[in-house]
């Protein structure tokens, strides 16, 4: 179970690592997702009817035709040659024998479905993909297909070196496609879009990292008489008591309030941040959003931040919150969490399977309850990370650009069993980046809410669990093992905690806050980012801790605009 449980860790971790990487200027590391997301409903093809072509002829090619004549199928008459590169060489070892990266099962059924004839000019490891292909673009020597991240996109879009995707996206994206981009309510496209024109294929990525919620200790609750938490007041209001009123009951003042860390605000994944607090203040710090004038403004020069601030020096200052939080690190806080001296935690869904599971582990009394923070007006309102990071661009003059996104359409079909793909591997989680072409995801961005509530109807007796995928049933199992003994085993505690409890205070419902995708495309590489950056983490820790007097927020907006911040507003509000 352990081993289940690793590499869904792993992916989260790795997803919040590439969310992280792309805002950073210099981050133009991974651009390729190295994780299949835990979501894939990889349904059993159950109802693909694999051999029925040869008995039947007059049935069994209708049936092939509703899909394989449409526009996002249709194989080309001649064979269209399409050259590509790839990162994943480090892992080609995992493939089966006889099979590699320039020639395997699921290429060879992607070519003989659309009559392509694929072939890789560069096969590098995943950590050299971004140079090598930087190396490429300044040298304007670009395969016909690849993925980039957003400065890529931007450079390849100003040099006029890659095709306008904007008349084949609609015609040629599959339903599944098109349905996950209709998700994002336009984000993902928008994010795509350089000077109106849809300059490459946007990925879609679940919404696994936000909103950040607070965990509480419901034992300690419990014990000590308080109500569940909604409010900021009542968050701190358990904090103080589970400072002064020993919820251990070791007799000793030896329990924290709230924990933070270095990073109080971090969209979208932040382990014991402050960004549920500044969220219920209207305050979303880090994000350049749309105004209500339709005008992006930076959220952490917004007056509500100032109010956010405010209240957090208070707490500081009164001792609810750690007094070290500063200096302290994610794993110096899990410390707290883990040896039972905390009762409180912020953090995403997912915290149940750590560093929460450490805490059960060590007391099995730690019932650790999720809830949502609301703000003054009974309303819940977040900070979203984005739902796109990468794209995939045709370049300039190649014949046929609707191409990519069949092999996109061919890919989902792969991964989820649709449209009698083969399911050829049995570790294809493991090694799809490795099998596809081109290894972009275009996925369901609210798929925890979903699989929450299918988890929920299942529990209910609504739904069959037979319907699930090969995971979800193992995941099932363990809701159903916790329910039945909560917390005697362990990752079984965490499933349910973070895929059922979690999931559905997400499928309840709320507003959220993004970043504006095409501001967030010009931050990165304006010059000033780094310092306008430096300064307000300095500023946001020094008002927190009282190092300088709530007021010195005026003077840190001062300077933030006048140091190149009014400049980066124009440039993204021209
Ligand atoms: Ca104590």
């Amino acid at each position: 179970m352990f081993r289940k449980l690793l590499p869904k860790i792993l992916m989260l971790v790795t997803m919040f690592a590439l969310v992280i990487s792309a805002c950073a200027p210099a981050a133009t590391a991974t651009v390729a997702p190295t994780e299949k997301p835990a979501a894939a409903p990889t349904e059993a093809p159950a109802a693909a009817p694999t051999e029925a072509p040869a008995a039947s002829p007059t049935e069994a090619p209708a049936a092939e035709a509703t899909w394989r004549d449409t526009d996002p199928y249709k194989a080309f008459p001649e064979k269209v040659t399409m050259v590509l590169v790839k990162g994943g060489q480090e892992n080609a070892a995992l493939l089966p024998e006889g099979e590699s990266i320039e020639d395997n099962r699921a290429l060879k059924y992607i070519e003989d479905t659309l009559n392509l004839d694929i072939t890789f000019s560069w096969v590098v490891p995943s950590d050299a993909y971004s140079d090598k292909l930087n190396l490429g673009i300044a040298s304007g020597d670009i395969p016909d297909v690849m993925i980039v991240d957003a400065q890529q996109l931007e450079q390849l879009a100003a040099a006029d070196a890659i095709e306008d995707m904007t008349p084949y996206i609609e015609q040629f994206a599959n339903k599944d496609l098109m349905e996950n981009y209709n998700q994002t309510k336009g984000a993902a496209l928008a994010a795509a879009t350089v000077n109106g024109k849809v300059m490459g294929i946007p990925n879609v990525q679940p919404q696994a990292d936000a909103p950040i919620m607070v965990f509480v200790r419901q034992d300690w609750l419990t014990k000590l008489g308080l109500e569940a938490p909604k409010t900021v007041d009542d968050v701190e209001a358990i904090a103080k008591a589970f400072i002064e009123q020993d919820p251990d009951g070791n007799g000793e003042a030896d329990t924290f309030g709230l924990t933070g860390t270095m990073n109080p605000v971090q969209v979208p994944s932040n382990l014991h941040g402050f960004d549920a607090i500044f969220n219920a203040y209207g305050s979303f710090p880090t994000l350049f959003y749309k105004n209500a004038e339709g005008k992006v403004v930076y959220g952490s020069v917004q007056p509500e931040t100032k109010d956010a601030l405010a209240r957090l020096a208070q707490m500081y200052t009164d001792g609810i919150i750690d007094p070290e939080f500063a200096t302290k690190d994610t794993g110096k806080s899990n410390e707290i969490i883990a040896s039972g001296k905390g009762g409180i935690m912020m953090g995403p869904w997912w915290i149940p399977w750590w560093p929460l599971n450490d805490s059960v582990t060590n007391d099995p009394n730690a019932d650790w309850q999720p809830f949502l923070v609301q703000d003054k007006n009974g309303k819940y309102t977040f900070s979203m990370g984005g739902y796109t990071y990468s794209y995939v661009v045709v370049k300039k003059g190649f014949a046929h650009p609707e191409a990519a996104l069949k092999i996109l359409n061919i890919q989902n079909d792969l991964s989820y069993g649709l449209n009698d793909a083969p399911q050829y591997y049995p570790n294809f989680n493991e090694i799809w980046n490795l099998l596809f072409p081109v290894p972009f995801l275009i996925e369901q961005p609210y798929v925890v809410e979903r699989m929450g509530r299918e988890y929920n109807e299942a529990v209910d007796g609504k739904l069959d669990p037979a319907t699930f995928s090969e995971a979800m049933k193992l995941e099932f199992e363990q809701i159903k093992t916790d329910m039945a003994a909560p917390r005697a085993d362990v990752p079984s505690w965490s499933t349910r905690m973070a895929r059922l409890d979690a999931a559905l205070l997400l499928a309840q419902g709320y507003n959220e806050v993004r970043n504006d995708p095409a501001a967030a495309r010009i931050y990165p590489l304006d010059e000033n980012w780094p310092s306008l950056k430096k300064m307000e983490e300095e500023a946001i820790l020094q008002i927190i801790t009282g190092a300088q007097p709530v007021d010195y927020f005026d003077t840190f907006v001062t300077q933030w605009y006048d140091n190149g911040g009014t400049a980066l507003l124009e440039k993204m509000n021209k």
